[in-house]
Protein backbone atom coordinates (compact mmCIF):
# COMPACT_ATOMS: atom_id res chain seq x y z
CA UNK A 1 0.00 0.00 0.00
CA UNK A 2 1.55 3.21 -1.38
CA UNK A 3 0.48 5.51 1.25
CA UNK A 4 1.27 3.53 4.42
CA UNK A 5 4.04 5.64 5.11
CA UNK A 6 1.40 8.82 5.67
CA UNK A 7 -0.94 6.37 7.28
CA UNK A 8 1.68 5.19 9.81
CA UNK A 9 2.95 8.94 10.80
CA UNK A 10 -0.85 10.10 11.25
CA UNK A 11 -1.30 7.17 13.69
CA UNK A 12 2.71 7.83 15.19
CA UNK A 13 1.50 11.48 15.84
CA UNK A 14 -2.23 11.07 17.34
CA UNK A 15 -0.53 8.40 19.70
CA UNK A 16 2.68 9.73 20.74
CA UNK A 17 2.89 13.74 19.25
CA UNK A 18 2.84 16.11 22.37
CA UNK A 19 -0.33 18.79 22.26
CA UNK A 20 1.64 22.08 21.45
CA UNK A 21 0.40 25.67 20.79
CA UNK A 22 0.74 27.07 17.56
CA UNK A 23 0.44 30.68 15.61
CA UNK A 24 -2.43 30.08 14.12
CA UNK A 25 -3.93 29.83 17.95
CA UNK A 26 -6.12 26.73 17.19
CA UNK A 27 -3.55 24.15 18.36
CA UNK A 28 -1.99 21.14 17.26
CA UNK A 29 -0.47 17.59 18.40
CA UNK A 30 2.79 17.13 17.07
CA UNK A 31 5.98 15.34 16.74
CA UNK A 32 9.86 16.84 15.88
CA UNK A 33 11.49 15.27 12.66
CA UNK A 34 9.94 12.62 10.18
CA UNK A 35 10.39 11.06 7.20
CA UNK A 36 8.11 9.17 4.57
CA UNK A 37 9.16 7.29 1.76
CA UNK A 38 6.73 6.63 -1.30
CA UNK A 39 8.52 4.16 -4.76
CA UNK A 40 6.71 6.09 -7.43
CA UNK A 41 7.38 3.21 -9.57
CA UNK A 42 4.56 1.18 -8.01
CA UNK A 43 1.84 4.09 -8.41
CA UNK A 44 1.16 7.76 -7.84
CA UNK A 45 0.68 8.32 -4.31
CA UNK A 46 -2.25 10.71 -4.10
CA UNK A 47 -4.72 9.18 -1.31
CA UNK A 48 -7.34 6.81 -1.19
CA UNK A 49 -8.29 7.15 2.54
CA UNK A 50 -9.69 10.54 1.16
CA UNK A 51 -10.05 11.91 -1.73
CA UNK A 52 -7.29 14.41 -2.56
CA UNK A 53 -8.77 17.08 -5.40
CA UNK A 54 -5.28 16.36 -7.87
CA UNK A 55 -6.83 19.39 -10.06
CA UNK A 56 -6.24 21.72 -7.19
CA UNK A 57 -2.77 20.26 -7.45
CA UNK A 58 -1.65 20.09 -10.86
CA UNK A 59 -2.39 23.94 -11.32
CA UNK A 60 -0.81 24.58 -8.21
CA UNK A 61 2.22 23.25 -9.47
CA UNK A 62 2.35 24.37 -13.24
CA UNK A 63 1.91 27.92 -11.20
CA UNK A 64 4.91 27.65 -9.48
CA UNK A 65 6.49 26.04 -12.52
CA UNK A 66 5.59 29.40 -14.58
CA UNK A 67 7.86 31.41 -12.04
CA UNK A 68 3.82 32.79 -11.35
CA UNK A 69 2.89 34.23 -7.95
CA UNK A 70 -0.68 36.15 -8.81
CA UNK A 71 -3.47 34.24 -7.59
CA UNK A 72 -5.49 35.56 -10.40
CA UNK A 73 -4.12 32.07 -12.33
CA UNK A 74 -5.23 29.85 -9.69
CA UNK A 75 -8.84 31.30 -9.30
CA UNK A 76 -8.83 31.33 -13.27
CA UNK A 77 -8.31 27.25 -12.76
CA UNK A 78 -11.21 27.34 -9.82
CA UNK A 79 -8.16 26.83 -6.78
CA UNK A 80 -9.00 28.48 -4.34
CA UNK A 81 -6.24 27.29 -2.12
CA UNK A 82 -4.10 30.38 -1.67
CA UNK A 83 -6.85 32.76 -1.12
CA UNK A 84 -6.45 33.42 2.25
CA UNK A 85 -2.69 34.48 2.22
CA UNK A 86 -3.81 36.96 -0.44
CA UNK A 87 -7.33 37.82 1.46
CA UNK A 88 -5.04 38.75 4.57
CA UNK A 89 -2.76 40.92 2.53
CA UNK A 90 -5.97 43.13 1.62
CA UNK A 91 -8.06 43.21 4.41
CA UNK A 92 -4.86 44.22 6.92
CA UNK A 93 -4.30 47.01 3.65
CA UNK A 94 -5.20 50.70 4.65
CA UNK A 95 -7.59 50.43 1.46
CA UNK A 96 -9.85 48.06 2.85
CA UNK A 97 -13.07 49.32 4.28
CA UNK A 98 -15.38 46.28 4.71
CA UNK A 99 -16.56 44.44 8.09
CA UNK A 100 -13.56 43.88 10.89
CA UNK A 101 -11.63 40.63 9.58
CA UNK A 102 -9.18 40.14 11.83
CA UNK A 103 -8.56 36.58 12.98
CA UNK A 104 -10.81 35.80 10.28
CA UNK A 105 -9.64 32.29 9.61
CA UNK A 106 -10.12 31.31 13.51
CA UNK A 107 -13.53 33.37 13.49
CA UNK A 108 -14.86 31.97 10.51
CA UNK A 109 -13.99 27.87 11.81
CA UNK A 110 -15.63 28.79 14.82
CA UNK A 111 -18.69 31.47 14.22
CA UNK A 112 -20.97 30.55 11.74
CA UNK A 113 -22.62 34.08 11.20
CA UNK A 114 -19.16 35.65 10.77
CA UNK A 115 -18.40 32.66 8.71
CA UNK A 116 -21.54 33.98 6.64
CA UNK A 117 -19.85 37.15 6.40
CA UNK A 118 -16.23 36.29 5.49
CA UNK A 119 -17.12 34.04 2.97
CA UNK A 120 -19.34 37.04 1.10
CA UNK A 121 -16.07 39.33 1.30
CA UNK A 122 -13.73 37.01 -0.02
CA UNK A 123 -16.04 36.17 -2.99
CA UNK A 124 -15.88 39.42 -3.81
CA UNK A 125 -12.22 39.79 -3.40
CA UNK A 126 -12.19 37.25 -5.86
CA UNK A 127 -14.52 38.76 -8.30
CA UNK A 128 -12.15 41.77 -7.95
CA UNK A 129 -9.26 39.94 -8.60
CA UNK A 130 -10.57 37.87 -11.80
CA UNK A 131 -11.85 41.51 -13.33
CA UNK A 132 -10.10 44.39 -12.02
CA UNK A 133 -6.55 44.14 -13.95
CA UNK A 134 -5.30 46.98 -11.37
CA UNK A 135 -6.79 45.78 -8.26
CA UNK A 136 -4.91 41.76 -9.51
CA UNK A 137 -1.80 43.46 -9.44
CA UNK A 138 -1.95 45.31 -6.11
CA UNK A 139 -3.54 42.51 -4.06
CA UNK A 140 -3.35 39.12 -5.76
CA UNK A 141 0.26 39.22 -6.03
CA UNK A 142 1.32 36.66 -2.95
CA UNK A 143 5.29 38.40 -3.32
CA UNK A 144 8.40 35.77 -2.50
CA UNK A 145 6.69 32.82 -2.82
CA UNK A 146 7.61 29.77 -4.42
CA UNK A 147 6.83 30.73 -7.99
CA UNK A 148 9.67 33.61 -7.59
CA UNK A 149 12.16 31.68 -5.36
CA UNK A 150 12.15 28.82 -7.88
CA UNK A 151 12.73 30.62 -10.99
CA UNK A 152 13.27 34.38 -10.43
CA UNK A 153 15.35 33.84 -7.56
CA UNK A 154 17.15 37.54 -7.23
CA UNK A 155 20.61 37.85 -6.99
CA UNK A 156 22.74 40.87 -5.26
CA UNK A 157 23.86 42.50 -8.29
CA UNK A 158 20.53 42.30 -10.39
CA UNK A 159 19.44 39.38 -13.08
CA UNK A 160 17.94 36.08 -11.60
CA UNK A 161 18.69 32.66 -10.59
CA UNK A 162 16.33 30.14 -12.72
CA UNK A 163 16.91 26.99 -10.02
CA UNK A 164 14.82 25.06 -12.17
CA UNK A 165 16.13 25.65 -15.20
CA UNK A 166 19.86 25.22 -13.43
CA UNK A 167 19.08 21.62 -11.50
CA UNK A 168 17.24 20.59 -14.94
CA UNK A 169 20.51 21.09 -16.58
CA UNK A 170 22.76 20.01 -14.25
CA UNK A 171 21.02 16.45 -14.08
CA UNK A 172 21.31 16.08 -17.23
CA UNK A 173 24.84 16.81 -17.63
CA UNK A 174 25.99 15.22 -14.32
CA UNK A 175 23.52 12.83 -12.77
CA UNK A 176 25.81 11.88 -9.96
CA UNK A 177 25.91 15.39 -8.84
CA UNK A 178 25.56 15.97 -4.84
CA UNK A 179 24.06 19.36 -5.23
CA UNK A 180 20.97 19.15 -7.66
CA UNK A 181 19.10 21.43 -5.15
CA UNK A 182 16.69 23.81 -5.13
CA UNK A 183 15.89 26.56 -2.30
CA UNK A 184 12.98 28.13 -1.28
CA UNK A 185 14.32 29.91 2.15
CA UNK A 186 15.64 33.18 1.28
CA UNK A 187 16.26 34.78 4.33
CA UNK A 188 16.06 38.17 3.29
CA UNK A 189 12.53 37.42 2.09
CA UNK A 190 11.02 35.46 4.71
CA UNK A 191 10.59 38.27 7.40
CA UNK A 192 7.69 40.11 4.57
CA UNK A 193 6.50 36.76 3.14
CA UNK A 194 2.72 36.27 3.87
CA UNK A 195 3.29 32.48 4.47
CA UNK A 196 7.59 31.64 4.92
CA UNK A 197 7.73 28.68 2.70
CA UNK A 198 6.69 25.44 4.04
CA UNK A 199 8.46 22.87 1.45
CA UNK A 200 12.19 24.95 1.83
CA UNK A 201 14.28 23.15 0.17
CA UNK A 202 14.56 19.88 -2.30
CA UNK A 203 17.49 17.83 -3.59
CA UNK A 204 18.09 15.34 -6.23
CA UNK A 205 19.49 12.03 -6.81
CA UNK A 206 19.84 9.93 -10.39
CA UNK A 207 20.26 5.91 -9.85
CA UNK A 208 20.18 3.64 -11.90
CA UNK A 209 18.34 6.01 -14.69
CA UNK A 210 15.88 6.73 -11.70
CA UNK A 211 15.19 9.85 -10.58
CA UNK A 212 14.74 10.48 -6.79
CA UNK A 213 14.21 13.40 -4.91
CA UNK A 214 13.66 14.24 -0.92
CA UNK A 215 12.07 17.14 0.29
CA UNK A 216 12.44 18.93 3.88
CA UNK A 217 9.56 20.30 4.69
CA UNK A 218 9.56 22.87 7.88
CA UNK A 219 6.12 22.64 8.73
CA UNK A 220 3.28 20.03 7.81
CA UNK A 221 -0.34 20.24 8.48
CA UNK A 222 -0.35 16.51 8.00
CA UNK A 223 -4.41 16.44 7.62
CA UNK A 224 -4.80 19.00 5.02
CA UNK A 225 -1.57 20.46 3.71
CA UNK A 226 0.84 17.44 3.57
CA UNK A 227 -1.09 15.16 1.55
CA UNK A 228 -1.35 17.96 -1.28
CA UNK A 229 2.86 18.22 -0.73
CA UNK A 230 3.23 14.68 -1.39
CA UNK A 231 1.05 14.74 -4.48
CA UNK A 232 2.33 17.64 -5.91
CA UNK A 233 6.36 16.49 -5.27
CA UNK A 234 5.61 13.25 -7.00
CA UNK A 235 4.33 15.06 -9.76
CA UNK A 236 7.34 17.61 -10.38
CA UNK A 237 9.64 14.51 -10.09
CA UNK A 238 7.55 12.84 -13.15
CA UNK A 239 7.80 15.99 -14.69
CA UNK A 240 11.38 16.40 -14.19
CA UNK A 241 12.08 12.75 -15.13
CA UNK A 242 10.17 13.58 -18.20
CA UNK A 243 12.16 16.29 -19.33
CA UNK A 244 15.74 15.07 -18.50
CA UNK A 245 15.06 11.40 -20.18
CA UNK A 246 14.76 9.37 -16.39
CA UNK A 247 12.85 6.84 -14.99
CA UNK A 248 11.15 7.88 -11.61
CA UNK A 249 12.44 7.13 -8.39
CA UNK A 250 11.62 7.84 -4.84
CA UNK A 251 9.69 10.61 -2.83
CA UNK A 252 11.26 10.75 0.14
CA UNK A 253 9.78 13.45 2.77
CA UNK A 254 11.04 14.34 5.48
CA UNK A 255 9.05 16.76 7.93
CA UNK A 256 10.47 19.11 11.17
CA UNK A 257 7.73 19.97 12.52
CA UNK A 258 4.87 17.27 11.92
CA UNK A 259 1.27 18.56 13.03
CA UNK A 260 -2.45 17.64 13.37
CA UNK A 261 -4.57 20.52 14.42
CA UNK A 262 -6.46 19.80 16.91
CA UNK A 263 -9.80 20.20 14.66
CA UNK A 264 -8.79 17.76 11.99
CA UNK A 265 -8.65 15.31 15.17
CA UNK A 266 -12.14 13.58 14.40
CA UNK A 267 -11.60 13.10 10.39
CA UNK A 268 -8.49 11.94 11.35
CA UNK A 269 -9.66 9.29 13.19
CA UNK A 270 -12.03 8.42 10.63
CA UNK A 271 -9.59 8.55 7.84
CA UNK A 272 -7.19 5.83 9.96
CA UNK A 273 -10.53 3.85 9.87
CA UNK A 274 -10.87 3.63 6.08
CA UNK A 275 -9.17 0.95 4.50
CA UNK A 276 -6.26 1.68 1.82
CA UNK A 277 -6.92 0.93 -1.41
CA UNK A 278 -4.70 0.46 -4.13
CA UNK A 279 -3.19 3.93 -5.44
CA UNK A 280 -3.27 5.09 -9.12
CA UNK A 281 -1.68 5.65 -11.76
CA UNK A 282 0.01 9.32 -13.56
CA UNK A 283 -0.59 9.62 -17.26
CA UNK A 284 1.65 12.23 -19.00
CA UNK A 285 0.91 13.47 -22.57
CA UNK A 286 3.95 11.05 -24.27
CA UNK A 287 4.22 14.20 -26.66
CA UNK A 288 5.36 16.94 -24.23
CA UNK A 289 8.94 16.50 -23.37
CA UNK A 290 9.77 19.57 -21.46
CA UNK A 291 8.13 20.75 -18.21
CA UNK A 292 7.21 24.10 -19.87
CA UNK A 293 4.63 22.77 -22.43
CA UNK A 294 2.73 20.89 -19.74
CA UNK A 295 -0.94 22.20 -19.17
CA UNK A 296 -3.45 21.00 -17.25
CA UNK A 297 -4.84 18.71 -19.50
CA UNK A 298 -1.44 17.01 -20.49
CA UNK A 299 -1.61 15.59 -16.48
CA UNK A 300 -4.17 12.69 -15.67
CA UNK A 301 -4.56 10.39 -12.83
CA UNK A 302 -5.85 7.06 -14.51
CA UNK A 303 -8.10 5.06 -11.91
CA UNK A 304 -7.93 7.00 -9.36
CA UNK A 305 -10.45 5.16 -6.21
CA UNK A 306 -10.85 6.94 -2.75
CA UNK A 307 -13.23 6.48 0.15
CA UNK A 308 -14.46 10.07 -0.34
CA UNK A 309 -13.57 13.60 0.87
CA UNK A 310 -13.00 14.62 4.50
CA UNK A 311 -13.16 17.75 4.89
CA UNK A 312 -12.03 20.22 7.79
CA UNK A 313 -11.28 23.95 8.33
CA UNK A 314 -7.43 25.60 7.07
CA UNK A 315 -5.92 27.16 9.98
CA UNK A 316 -4.46 30.57 9.12
N1 LIG B 1 1.18 24.00 5.30
C1 LIG B 1 1.43 22.72 4.85
N2 LIG B 1 1.85 22.55 3.59
C2 LIG B 1 2.01 23.60 2.73
C3 LIG B 1 1.72 24.90 3.20
C4 LIG B 1 1.30 25.06 4.47
O1 LIG B 1 1.30 21.74 5.56
O2 LIG B 1 2.38 23.42 1.58
F1 LIG B 1 1.88 25.94 2.39
C5 LIG B 1 0.73 24.22 6.70
C6 LIG B 1 1.75 23.90 7.76
C7 LIG B 1 1.30 24.80 8.89
C8 LIG B 1 0.80 26.05 8.20
O3 LIG B 1 0.20 24.19 9.56
O4 LIG B 1 0.42 25.59 6.90
C9 LIG B 1 1.86 27.10 8.09
O5 LIG B 1 2.04 27.73 9.33
P1 LIG B 1 3.50 28.06 9.93
O6 LIG B 1 4.14 29.01 8.96
O7 LIG B 1 3.21 28.69 11.25
O8 LIG B 1 4.26 26.78 10.02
Amino acid sequence: ILEQPYLDLLNTIMTQGHDKQDRTGVGTRSIFGAQMRFDLSQGFPVLTTKKVPFGLIKSELLWFLHGDTNIKFLLEHNNHIWDEWAFKNWVTSPEYQGPDMTDFGLRASSDPEFNEIYQKELKKFDDCILNDDSFAQKYGNLGDVYGVQWRHWQKRDGGFIDQIQNVIDQIKKTPYSRRLIVTAWNPEDVPNSVLPPCHVLFQFYVNNSKLSCQLYQRSGDMFLGVPFNVASYSLLIHLIARETGLEVGEFVHTLGDAHIYQNHFEQVKKQLSRKPLDAPKLWLNPDKKTIDEFTMKDIKLIDYKHAGALHAPVAV
